[in-house]
């Protein structure tokens, strides 16, 4: 299959909306990949299960996290995040990256204008309403010349989009099913965050948001 058909719209010219020099929102780009994407998160939460990460200040995120590929982003002990080769709940590497997941994310980079992008990371989460995601920068890579690549599947949620600064502007932009973004360069320091989720119930998702989001953590 060629990489192309993992990654297009139904729109006649390839819709994409700019928020910034090196951020893209291609909306509904992997709608047509729902239901393998669902059940591929289905997959990997069987193998490495949802879990509520501790914050460096104690608290329990309500946001429910697992990961897939070599590298699992993970808060150990008073709440040190780091990317890990292993699952601490199962002591086992996690879940392979699924090839479908890999191969969006790697077209949607090239489609923003990163090549040679090479993840080795997908950080699943999963919101019920109410969950939230607090305004933070994306600061445990190595190498930040490398984009992230977020997939938003389920119920819709207000992306808090920032600037480098905490107190710069924030645009709130709504991230629906089958959204793909694609942030890097000068934009890979933003601040972002997630509003709590509205009550709702999806066709596929059921009463959950979910966001994956691909990296390329190691060097
Ligand atoms: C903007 N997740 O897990 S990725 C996260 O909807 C996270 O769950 C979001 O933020 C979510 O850390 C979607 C959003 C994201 C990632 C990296 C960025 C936004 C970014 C880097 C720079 C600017
Ligand atoms: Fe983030």
């Amino acid at each position: 299959m060629f990489i192309d058909d993992l990654f297009s719209s139904s729109a006649p010219e390839d819709s994409r909306e700019s928020y910034g020099a090196e951020t893209f929102l291609f909306p509904g780009h992997v709608r047509k990949h729902d239901l393998q994407l669902i059940n591929l998160i289905e997959d990997i939460s069987k193998q490495s299960p949802f879990r509520h990460m501790v914050t460096p200040s104690g608290f329990q995120m309500s946001v429910a996290m697992t990961n897939c590929g070599d590298l699992g982003w993970i808060s150990g002990k008073h709440g040190f995040y780091h990317y890990a080769k292993n699952d601490p709940a199962t002591e086992k590497p996690w879940p392979k990256m699924p090839s479908l997941i890999y191969e969006i994310a790697v077209s949607a980079a090239e489609k923003a204008g990163f090549t040679g992008f090479n993840p080795d990371s997908c950080i699943v989460n999963r919101y019920k309403p109410g969950a939230k995601l607090g305004l933070h920068q994306d600061s445990d890579e190595v190498d930040f010349s490398k984009p992230v690549v977020s997939i938003s599947l389920g119920l819709p949620g207000i992306f808090l989009l920032g600037g480098c600064n905490r107190n710069d502007p924030i645009e709130k932009l709504m991230l629906n099913h089958g959204d793909v973004v694609v942030w890097g360069g000068v934009d890979r320091m933003r601040f972002h965050g997630i509003e709590p989720i509205k009550e709702g119930c999806h066709p596929l998702a059921g009463s959950f948001r979910y966001n994956l989001s691909i990296r390329q953590a190691g060097a």
